[in-house]
């Protein structure tokens, strides 16, 4: 039973039941029979007062973000219930226990009287979805906290701890022990029927729309706006504002930006599910890990783990570069202290935790050793063939290469099967992003362990099969290389970063590149040159390169970093492309920042959907998810693939085959998964994974 229905003496405990975070679904019945169930009890003569509360581990995640994409008037019987339990003419006591956020806070200031449970927390998020509180969320809470704090809970959809919640008024009661106790003891004592959604309009109004309108920034989502003009608009009217709320929230629902936020929501938790793997495979247990190399890289991944609370042994040859990547490791570590996010209590663990060796045979213990050597075969089949001999026969062994053939590395291993990519982007410490790289031997239980590290850490563990750059790097480059080609055809890095970056992009692929270092890159480019000849780029890259200007670092890319990090446009770089173009008999013509934006998006969703096809990602979303995660892609945007089916799989097609017709054509042959999907008139979203390979 989804709402279960017990009495207490002369109360009526109505408790929410509806899977994992007790969503208020439409679609399933659920927000219908919580309706009549308060009306039941409302008609019972002999009950008194209502108490709802939440099983399991809490009290409600909210409306149910799955019923967004149906029928948009189904929200419209979540905002009747929420009238109803309003306008009960009995005491509706909400006990609230784990998290009440967005419909569930909604449901929840629509009672009476609120207990919540230490400890718990409560939140209006729907902005992280594109979306405003659209069950009165904008009406009620202003009235109940002030208009101040309830702009700031709904505009940065942060969640406040109960203790807050109460110290604002938005609960009244907080209890330490068993909440459904204390609304039953408030209950008997029928408390009066308080009702927020009467309270007078907060005195601090006028002042706090202001104040945040003003600091409202410019974006892809117009939900912050919105959510500003619904506060503006309180008045005497519940009415009134109730039926703006509402029409606003129609709106952002079929925005783009709120279609892409939602996908990602649900992108993020299914990327963590891998088809195929057998329901009894657990992960192994993970108690203490090893890195080797003290690189920028083994740094980083060092300073992941032991954030994470996890035991790390450093193993790196060269002394001096222990010692850098030590004091960088505990400088880091202080930081986080004087920012004021830990205590230096959880520092000095963490530092505790660390050990630094010179020789790899410190690692003999671990549970798992990630390698973050150069990245070279040679260097990478050392450590490997070294690491076999010493780390323990059932210890995992994992390697951080971004583009080198995993296969092989584990070939060198005597049992392949404990060998994994694990492919950190920098800074690994802050990049939300792990590419779990499955090799052909990886055993299903070292693919979960990988996969269970990264959650544990705080990633967003994608998995990716092998070939050569994996999912994200291999896109990337077909990426780069109409970035390359747009330049010596008519276009400048400036424009091509500005166009990329308001369209929704962290940062422009040139300064990306300057970021990531020149050198980097060319290295790559040369070995791609000789495997495959037939796949040329630019050379007007390369002529950067020649000129040693291998980005920030060195202090001049394909933009010059006067100060060291600002990118400054470098006349010498728009000549150097002007002469190039010449050179090689280009005619240089205007770009327009759509078409600029438009080739490169579509290099990047035609190299995706082979990938998907090839079997190298499972879904269409883990390609997203990789995107959004590891490469600045705005969350907003949703993903290539997402975008992809936003523009339409024929009209993709078609633009494909429009510049398969033009210059370079040979890089635009449309993916064979395109053209079936488009044939066929599906999208990338409804792609059933068993319509193909899997890893
Ligand atoms: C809203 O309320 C609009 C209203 O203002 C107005 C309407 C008119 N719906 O995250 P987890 C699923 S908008 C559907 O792994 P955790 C989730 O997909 C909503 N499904 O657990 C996953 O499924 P699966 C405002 C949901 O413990 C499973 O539950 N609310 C919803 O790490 C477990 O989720 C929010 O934005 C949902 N609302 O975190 C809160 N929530 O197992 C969104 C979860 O199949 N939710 N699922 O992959 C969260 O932030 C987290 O889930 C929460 C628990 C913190 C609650």
């Amino acid at each position: 039973m989804a709402v279960e229905m017990t009495r207490a003496g002369a109360t009526i405990v109505l408790r929410l039941s509806n899977g994992p975070v007790n969503a208020l679904s439409v679609g399933n019945g659920f927000v219908e029979e919580l309706g009549a169930k308060v009306g039941e009890a409302a008609s019972d003569p002999a009950c008194r007062a209502i108490v709802i509360a939440g099983a399991g581990r809490m009290f409600c995640g909210g409306a149910d973000i799955g019923d967004f994409d149906g029928d948009p008037e189904q929200v419209d019987r979540l905002r009747h219930l929420i009238a109803t339990v309003e306008a009960c003419a009995k005491p509706v006591i909400m006990a609230i226990h784990g998290m009440a956020l967005g419909g569930g806070l909604e449901l929840a200031m629509a009672g009476h009287y609120r207990v919540a449970q230490a400890g718990s927390r409560l939140g209006l998020p729907e902005v992280t979805l594109g979306l405003l509180p659209g069950a009165g969320g904008t009406q009620r809470l202003p009235r109940l906290i002030g208009a101040g704090a309830a702009l700031d809970m709904m505009l940065s959809g942060k969640p406040v701890t109960a203790e807050r919640a109460l110290s604002a008024g938005l609960v009244d009661q907080l209890v330490d022990g068993d909440v459904v106790e204390a609304a039953l003891e408030v209950a008997r004592n029928v408390p009066p029927l308080r009702r927020s959604g009467t309270l007078p309009v907060p005195a601090d109004l006028a002042g706090a729309v202001a104040s945040r309108r003003a600091k409202l920034r410019a974006g892809l989502s117009q939900a912050p706006a919105r959510i500003v003009d619904c506060v503006a608009a309180l008045s005497g009217d519940l009415a009134a504002g109730l039926a703006l709320e509402a029409a606003l929230f129609g709106e952002l629902l079929r925005s783009e930006a709120s279609r892409g936020l939602r996908h990602v929501f649900f992108g993020e938790r299914t990327v963590a599910r891998i088809p195929g793997l057998a329901p009894d495979v657990r992960p192994r247990d993970v108690g203490h890990v090893g890195v080797v190399g003290g690189g920028l890289m083994g740094t980083g991944i060092a300073l992941a783990l032991l954030n994470a609370g996890l035991p790390v042994t450093m193993a790196e040859l060269r002394p001096e570069a222990l010692a850098k990547a030590e004091a960088t490791i505990c400088k880091t570590i202080q930081r986080d202290v004087e920012k004021g996010r830990i205590g230096q209590d959880v520092a000095d663990a963490r530092i505790a935790a660390f050990t630094a060796a010179t020789e790899l045979e410190a690692l003999a213990d671990a549970d798992l050793v990630i390698e973050a050597v150069f990245e070279d075969m040679g260097v990478k089949k050392q450590v490997f063939s070294a690491l076999d001999a010493i780390a323990r026969p059932d210890g995992i062994l994992a390697s951080n290469t971004s583009t080198l053939d995993l296969d092989a590395i584990a070939a060198l291993v005597a049992d392949p099967s404990r060998v994994v990519g694990l492919h950190f982007f920098s800074p690994a410490n802050i990049m939300r992003l792990l590419e779990v790289v499955r090799g052909r031997e990886t055993a299903p239980d070292v693919l979960a362990t990988a996969m269970a590290l990264g959650k544990r850490i705080g990633k967003v563990g994608v998995v990716s099969g092998v070939c050569d750059g994996f999912i994200g790097n291999r896109m990337f480059e077909e990426y780069l290389r109409q970035v390359w080609f747009l330049l010596e055809e008519g276009a400048l890095p400036q424009q091509i970063d500005a166009a990329m970056e308001r369209w929704g992009m962290a940062m422009g692929p040139c300064r990306t590149m300057d970021l990531a270092g020149q050198d980097i890159g060319w290295a790559i480019r040369k070995r791609r040159m000789a495997e495959q000849p037939d796949r040329p780029y630019s050379g007007v890259i390369d002529r950067i390169c020649e000129l040693g200007r291998f980005g920030q670092k060195t202090g001049k890319g394909i933009y010059a970093y006067p100060d060291g990090r600002t990118a400054e446009t470098d006349p010498e770089i728009t000549r150097l492309i002007e002469d190039y173009s010449a050179e090689t008999g280009l005619e240089r013509r205007a770009f327009s920042d759509e078409e600029i934006v438009g080739r490169c998006l579509l290099a990047l969703v035609n190299e995706g959907a082979r990938i998907v096809e090839e079997g190298i990602a499972y879904r269409p979303v883990d390609v997203d998810m990789i995107y959004i995660h590891g490469y600045g892609f705005g969350r907003e945007r949703g993903g290539p693939m997402f975008q992809a089916d936003i523009m339409g799989l024929s009209t993709v097609l078609d633009r494909l085959r429009a510049l398969a017709a033009g210059r370079n054509g040979w890089a635009w042959t449309p993916a064979p998964l395109i053209e079936r999907l488009a044939a066929e008139g599906g999208r990338f979203g409804d792609l059933n994974i068993q319509d193909r390979n899997s890893i």
